[in-house]
């Protein structure tokens, strides 16, 4: 008969050939077999062998690659679901799924939280992954009847949130334009229970304002393309988009390969799963459709150079839909309350004004729905009935980005990224090194690019960029980009990265007048003013959803409110506290060309990616390092009946223990080192073969007590 001994050896030996065969064939499907490990070359070389077998999955240890192959591969299916269901994380080829599986089995025996961060530019990836693990969950976990309900809100929140949060970009037909974390929450036995959904930063300006090649968010379009004929009717809409001014900017609302007309029902569908009423349907369309009249309206100048609004008919519309009256509108748009000693003087606006009045509104009004939206789906997914739950989070955020022209929006997009990637440097790179060094384990430290001065230059309080873009918003006297580009200078200017941080964001246009454009606006879209006068007319709205987003209090409150760098900045602080807490997997995506095509595999573009993404080090970490370390007597209190010496009970120190078990059940010098308090595994194989082991040892004594039962 075999000994758990022998099981333990011929999984090892599996592990080994299953990765040599592999190799040959297709590369290896693990860098950290790669034997020419420091070599960039060979590590783009594998991934494009990978890739042209339509293997987009790849593993540096425990972390997944994954390339966007921009075609349905038939690899997420129920039946490749199941395969990946409780399989140990190496013994199958890399997959989204075995990432998601290694998590839920972690959470399930472990009862901690954990967390997927996936990344990578955008158009690489991410939000396809995070829909697939979230499949998956749905799939495999076991489910009660009554709680159907809850996986399938959790499932079709995706849609209603990519409508209003997604949009065509020239990078990604699907961009998300909103960073999204998702929790979803499992109860004891692993069943998923509920959810909870934060969102960050939706790219309002998108709403009055699309680059060429781009298009606005895509409710808008689905709405038109596939909203019955009366609901249409009763907002005022014609089918065309062409029509409105905030849907036509850039050309190309009509793009081939969306069909809005299909998304639209998939949305519909998804508003009646998630709990939202008919009334709340009216209340939602009736704002988009009141933004799409927003952006029509045409302001005239007269004599005196004010602005006026001589066509009402759009007015008339906004305020049906919106429940306001039509005057009072009309005059906030063209006008502006001012505060005098002791009374209120209402002043007229220029057209410049005006329209700056108009575009905030239609940004607000939209900015603000979106959070309602969110909450709203929250209430949802809530599970009062479950106090004992366990979490996977989900994060999947813009990815970054750089364009001919950027703004105040890549500058927040790039900084989010910045600072996740801080996040993957902290948790990996520099812990794995300080564990080393604490735990006392031989260690030839490895030199990495710590991002955290790039994070330290927009973020550090009173030093750095949004700060100084802060001051410049609130300073009385005429601030603007230009005299904030001036302030930068002169107190960071020095900074080692300030050039290449400028450079980064204007990689495509260089020189001065070209930082200046990159500062464009920069202080309108950190200040976010809504005037006054707007927001009393939307205070009392009859629409119950901009009631809800537009209160009183905020009137009454004379206090300034923080700018949005700030707000972005704090809620990123809170989004790395609350992922700090958790254990992480992490997906690193990569976009393999610029033209979303398929089987196309640009060398240039995955160096880049590959560099800044870190890849590289994170290999040679992963390659030095020791894929598994636990603490003497967690090691000891699972293992120990492979040992005679060790079972039922140990009464000496843990690490004696732990050498006496691993000796007995034969591990390699090679394959461990033992530290201070914990032992080291360099090999998952190693670790996987003593799982197997300790299940082959269960098995055999059920067996024996079975035989028992039996014999009496
Ligand atoms: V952004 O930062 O939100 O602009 P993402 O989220 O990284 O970006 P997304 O997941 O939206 O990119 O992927 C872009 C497109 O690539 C998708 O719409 C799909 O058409 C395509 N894609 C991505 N991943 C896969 C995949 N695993 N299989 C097939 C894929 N197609
Ligand atoms: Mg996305």
């Amino acid at each position: 008969m075999e000994s758990y001994k022998d099981v333990r050896r011929k999984h090892i030996r599996l592990h080994m050939e299953g990765a040599l065969t592999a190799r040959d064939k297709v590369g290896v499907q693990d860098f950290v077999l790669l034997d020419a490990y420091t070599s960039e070359s060979a590590f783009v070389d594998n991934l494009r062998k990978r890739f042209n077998e339509n293997l987009i999955y790849t593993y540096i240890g425990t972390l997944l690659v994954s390339v966007n192959p921009y075609q349905e591969l038939g690899i997420y299916t129920v039946s490749q679901m199941e395969l990946y269901q409780g399989v140990n994380f190496f013994e199958l080829p890399p997959h989204v799924y075995a990432i998601a599986d290694n998590a839920y089995r972690m959470m399930c025996s472990e009862l901690n939280n954990h967390f997927i961060l996936i990344s990578g530019e955008s158009g690489a990836g991410k939000t396809e992954a995070s829909k697939k693990i979230l499949q998956y969950f749905a799939v495999t976990c076991p489910m009660t009847q009554s709680l159907q309900i809850a996986r399938d809100r959790l499932l079709l929140s995706n849609p209603v949130l990519e409508a209003f949060g997604n949009a065509r970009t020239v990078r990604n037909d699907n961009s998300s334009r909103f960073g999204k974390y998702m929790d979803i929450q499992f109860d004891f036995q692993g069943i998923p229970v509920g959810g909870h959904i934060i969102s960050y930063l939706i790219e309002k300006s998108r709403v009055v304002y699309q680059n060429q090649g781009e298009r606005n968010f895509h409710i808008f379009y689905q709405l038109l393309a596939g909203g019955e004929e009366e609901r249409l009717a009763f907002l005022g809409l014609e089918r065309d988009p062409q029509l409105y001014k905030y849907l036509s900017q850039g050309h190309c609302a009509k793009e081939s390969s969306i069909n809005d007309k299909n998304d639209w029902k998939t949305v519909s569908n998804a508003f009646s799963v998630i709990d939202f009423t008919e009334a709340d349907l009216e209340n939602l369309f009736g704002i988009i459709a009141s933004v799409l009249h927003l952006g029509n309206i045409g302001f005239e100048e007269d004599d005196q150079g004010c602005a006026t609004i001589p066509d009402t008919h759009e007015i008339k519309w906004i305020a049906k839909l919106l429940g306001v009256h039509p005057a009072d509108l009309l005059e906030a748009l063209t006008h502006r309350k001012i505060e005098a000693k002791t009374e209120e003087v209402i002043c007229p606006l220029t057209l410049e004004l005006s329209v700056y009045a108009r575009d905030a509104m239609a940004k607000a009004v939209y900015g603000r729905t979106f959070t309602w939206l969110v909450n709203k789906i929250n209430s949802s997914l809530v599970n009062k009935d479950f106090t004992r739950k366990t979490v996977i989070g989900l994060l999947d955020i813009y990815g970054f980005e750089v364009f001919d022209k950027n703004g105040f929006e890549q500058f927040c997009i790039n900084y989010c990224n910045e600072k996740l990637q801080q996040l993957l440097i902290e948790r990996t790179l520099k812990a794995e090194q300080a564990e080393y060094e604490m735990e006392g384990i031989e260690w030839e430290p490895i030199k990495y690019f710590n991002n955290k001065i790039i994070c330290d230059l927009v973020e550090e309080r009173h030093k750095g960029i949004i700060s100084i873009l802060d001051e410049e918003c609130i300073r009385p006297g005429p601030a603007t980009d230009l005299s904030f580009l001036e302030k930068l200078e002169e107190k960071v200017g020095k900074h080692a990265h300030f050039e290449t941080y400028i450079l980064y964001l204007t990689r495509f246009c260089m020189g001065e007048d070209h930082c200046i454009s990159i500062f464009f606006r920069f202080l309108e879209k950190n200040n976010d003013l809504l005037y006054r006068h707007l927001k009393e007319v939307l205070c009392k709205s009859k629409n119950v959803i901009l009631r809800e987003c537009f209160l009183r209090a905020e009137l009454e409150n004379r206090r300034r409110p923080p700018t949005v760098g700030t707000q972005f900045k704090n809620s990123l602080s809170s989004l790395l506290e609350i992922l700090i807490a958790k254990e992480p997997s992490y997906i690193r995506c990569i976009k393999p060309n610029d033209r979303k095509e398929p089987s196309k595999f640009d060398d240039f573009l995955i160096r880049h990616q590959i560099k800044y993404l870190g890849l590289m080090e994170h290999l040679r970490v992963r390659r030095a390092g020791f894929a598994y370390r636990r603490k003497y007597e967690h090691f000891l209190q699972r293992y120990k009946s492979l040992c005679p010496d060790t079972w039922p009970h140990w009464h000496g120190p843990p690490a004696e223990g732990v050498e006496r078990l691993i000796n007995y059940i034969g591990y390699k010098p090679e394959e461990y080192k033992l530290g201070k308090t914990k032992i080291f595994i360099r090999f998952p194989r190693t670790l996987f073969a003593t799982e197997d082991a300790l299940e082959f040892c269960k098995h055999q004594l059920v067996a024996r007590i079975q035989a028992t039962y039996k014999s009496c």
